[in-house]
């Protein structure tokens, strides 16, 4: 069945002119988007949403909000879930717990949350590179970056595809450095057969919207380490340890009763949803595959994934600028991102305040110059999916020459 917002068919783009940017009807009528919210079990959701809205229990810890840590640490095999209002908050509290200071290595290719977590608990965060392939922190890298300041690591498991996790756990050991893992991008995701959750010290999931499983905003850390998830669950609730029982310093990080509904009703889909993540990312690997200039980033078929993001990069010889694809795209409303450009350590906080930390990063830039993040999930079926790999292949046929012309 032809989707209802698909303007054109992929035959019918075969030459420039057929192309938005040249003038012709955009592929699409509604824009696709990286990260259009997925809605798991609607009539369980609204089930909820009764039974908390009758039982007039909002926030602060309430029984959906235990139930979904339950269950969240239970799919990832993990002792502790402590939830949270956001990914963000989540990583700045177990920040807090384990006490880092002073400095904390971490990639600049990452979303901007990561490094503002540490600055906000007054810590420089010092950028160390990835490596090409991966796109996930090097650990050579990461040992040169070590010094008498540095009280921690934060490894990301970017795209989903987990970290250096031996290597890394090694560095810290060696120079008895805490080691998080931000594992934004990796609800269920799997290394070495083993769900992420307790690696490092502990391991924080984001639960924004954009996230393939979410609970409209929150986030979580996840740990096998009983007293520090104890810790956490005081200082997101203030430092309360009971009715007038101030403990510890603390914020304000609960998640909602309602968010944790949505967690519950996106929970009990997660299957389906993956399985369909799963099937855009293959149309994606055959539709592309005849395409020289971009290279589709594979992930591991022994691991478990949730295909939550569809990367592309361009090639050394690619004939079109990364930029001008992406503007290409949007034209036919296909909305690609340029995750993470142009890395934290260009953007105007950290540039200004350390200046000198662009040296050294020099994979990341090259990473971040080339990347385009491509829709997956509930907007996109293998029908938009061959119109969008159309699109690329009749923008990348331009030569150099002509490039201005268009
Ligand atoms: N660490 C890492 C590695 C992360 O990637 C993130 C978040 C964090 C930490 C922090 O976790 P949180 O504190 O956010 O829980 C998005 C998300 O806002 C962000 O959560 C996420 N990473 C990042 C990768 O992507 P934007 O600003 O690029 O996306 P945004 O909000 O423009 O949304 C993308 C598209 O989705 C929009 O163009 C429209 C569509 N959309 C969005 C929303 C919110 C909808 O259709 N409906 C919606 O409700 O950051």
């Amino acid at each position: 069945m032809k989707q209802k917002n698909i303007n054109k068919s992929n035959e019918s783009i075969t030459k420039r002119t057929d192309l938005a940017i040249n003038g012709a009807e955009p592929a699409f009528s509604e824009p696709l988007h990286v990260g259009r919210p997925n809605i798991g079990n609607r009539e369980l959701f609204l089930q909820y949403t009764e039974q908390i809205l009758d039982s007039r229990w909002l926030t602060n810890n309430g029984p959906v909000v235990r139930e979904l840590e339950e269950k969240i640490a239970e799919y990832h095999s993990v002792a502790h879930c402590v939830a949270m209002c956001s990914g963000t908050i989540a990583l700045e509290i177990a920040i807090r717990a384990l006490k880092l200071k002073g400095e904390v290595i971490l990639p600049s290719y990452t979303y901007i949350a990561t490094a503002h977590a540490l600055h906000w608990q007054g810590i420089r965060p010092v950028f160390a590179d990835i490596d090409p392939q991966t796109h996930n922190l090097d650990p050579d890298a990461v040992r040169q970056a070590v010094n008498s300041r540095t009280t921690g690591i934060i490894g990301v498991h970017l795209w989903g595809r987990t970290a250096a996790v031996e290597a890394l756990q090694e560095i810290a050991n060696e120079h008895e450095l805490k080691l998080i893992f931000d594992a934004a991008h990796a609800f269920g995701c799997s290394h070495q057969g083993r769900k992420i959750g307790a690696f490092g010290d502990c391991e924080v999931l984001s639960f924004h919207a954009t996230k393939f499983f979410h609970t409209f905003e929150g986030g979580a850390v996840l740990t096998n380490n009983a007293r520090l998830a104890e810790k956490m669950r005081l200082m997101r609730n203030f430092g309360f340890a009971g009715v007038d029982n101030v403990i510890y310093p603390g914020t304000n990080g609960k998640m909602t009763e309602i968010s944790a509904a949505m967690g519950v009703s996106n929970l009990q889909a997660i299957d389906k949803v993956i399985k369909h993540n799963h099937l855009i990312h293959q149309a994606y690997q055959q539709a592309l595959a005849g395409i020289p200039s971009l290279r589709l980033l594979e992930f591991d078929q022994n691991e478990s994934n949730n295909y939550q993001y569809v990367i592309v990069e361009t090639t050394e010889d690619c004939p079109v600028t990364r930029d001008h694809l992406v503007e290409m795209l949007h034209a036919e409303n296909i909305l690609a991102r340029r995750y993470f450009w142009p890395g934290c350590h260009n953007m105007k906080p950290y540039r200004d305040l350390y200046p000198e930390s662009t040296s050294n990063l020099s994979s990341t830039e090259q990473v971040s110059e080339r990347v385009i993040v491509l829709p997956n999930g509930s907007c996109m079926d293998r029908a938009s999916v061959e119109i969008v790999a159309a699109v690329l292949q009749v923008a990348l046929e331009v030569p150099i020459a002509d490039q201005t012309s268009i």
